[in-house]
């Protein structure tokens, strides 16, 4: 019997660990995050443990992203709350420490990952995708930017893909993920179990135990049908390599095909200013170290969490009131001014740095 939103457990040498708010598709409170930075220093220190696995609770989700109704209340009801301050700096603290982990982080992705989902198995050295994956950074969809640390590993897929995820928030099954790199192998979802047995059976010791990780996995990998993004890059490339918004807009409205007017109505949904302070995280993460990366993102969403923000009112339409209207500011593309954007990059009072 426990209500515990996260679940740490010790077994067969694996440090096991549980997201657990089902109901919630397992979104990422300030809590959960809390548990994960008390327990993970001393799981890599511990000679017992040789290896972290990660699974969601539940039938749907591994993690559909961080607690972004928590933030929205606070910011409602209590507008000196702490919450909008720390909750960014701690899950960001914890997404470097999953990418600098010196153990093989195996996420079982067994349904939606996206958002800070994302944050929790892109940055470990492997992850797993069920048939129930289901990937997105699908933050400019609230008024957001793709944080967690989509300013590393987006700008690190192949051509404008990364821009293309970032901005249209489209999702991705294990196929497709595979075939970018973002996930590492397909495993039935009935097959999971078994899985997690034979890495607790497996002798992953020394400086090879990634490989030794890779070799487990093989075992039970299948192949998850083809792919439909090799088809879709040529396309990706010519409309998202461009570097401003107005001028991805122009190029698909230019764009001969359905695909590209299906590309634009969904980007004319979404916040201006999101997707200029996206594109702008984009160019500055790109070739930049984690470290870094999280420094500016954290800068980021410290500009987000101010109480007109766009994100405040994103969450609102989608995820509140559901009224899928959001009134974003500047409501066009046309209206965001450089200094709306730059001020996004301004150092803040409690810079996040890393040493
Ligand atoms: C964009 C997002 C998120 C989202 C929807 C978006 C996000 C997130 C959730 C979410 C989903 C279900 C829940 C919950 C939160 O939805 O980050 O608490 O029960 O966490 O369009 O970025």
């Amino acid at each position: 019997m426990s209500d515990a939103e996260i679940l740490f457990d010790v077994k067969d040498g694996l440090g096991l660990i549980t997201l657990s708010r089902p109901k919630a598709l397992n979104a990422l409170t300030h809590g959960m995050i809390l548990e994960l930075e008390k327990v993970l220093p001393g799981w890599e220190k511990d000679a017992a443990i040789k290896a972290v696995v990660l699974r969601g609770a539940g039938e749907r989700a591994f993690c559909a992203g961080g607690d972004v109704i928590g933030l929205y209340r606070e910011m409602r009801d209590n507008p000196s709350g702490t919450l909008r301050r720390d909750f960014f700096r701690d899950e960001y603290i914890v997404n470097r420490r999953i990418y600098r982990f010196a153990k093989p982080w195996i996420s079982l992705i067994d349904g939606i990952d996206m958002g800070g989902g994302v944050g929790l198995s892109a940055h470990g050295s492997h992850s797993v995708a069920s048939e129930k994956f289901l990937f997105a950074m699908p933050e400019t969809t609230i008024g957001l930017f793709p944080d967690v640390g989509g300013g590393y590993f987006l700008t690190r897929l192949a051509g404008a893909l990364g821009t293309f995820l970032a901005l249209t928030s489209h999702r991705l099954k294990a196929a497709d993920a595979l075939w970018a790199g973002i996930v590492d192998a397909h495993v039935a979802s009935a097959d999971m179990n078994d899985l997690q047995a034979a890495l607790g059976a497996a002798d992953l010791s020394g400086p090879d135990a990634d490989r030794k990780v890779d070799r487990v996995i093989a075992r039970f990998a299948k192949d998850p049908g083809m792919p439909t993004l090799p088809t879709l890059m040529l396309d990706v490339d010519r409309c998202f390599s461009a570097d401003s918004v107005a001028e991805i807009v122009a190029r698909l409205k230019a764009y001969p095909g359905e695909w590209a007017q299906k590309q634009l109505a969904a980007l004319m949904k979404l916040s201006p200013l999101s997707m200029s302070i996206t594109l702008e995280q984009l160019k500055r993460c790109a070739n930049r170290s984690f470290e870094d990366t999280m420094t500016i993102e954290y800068r980021m969403a410290q500009s987000a969490m101010r109480p007109d923000h766009d994100f405040f009112e994103g969450v609102r339409a989608l995820l509140i009131d559901k009224d899928q209207k959001p009134k974003w500011n500047p409501p066009t593309i046309e209206g965001v001014t450089r200094d709306m954007v730059e001020a996004h990059f301004k150092p803040v009072a409690n810079d996040l740095f890393f040493d």
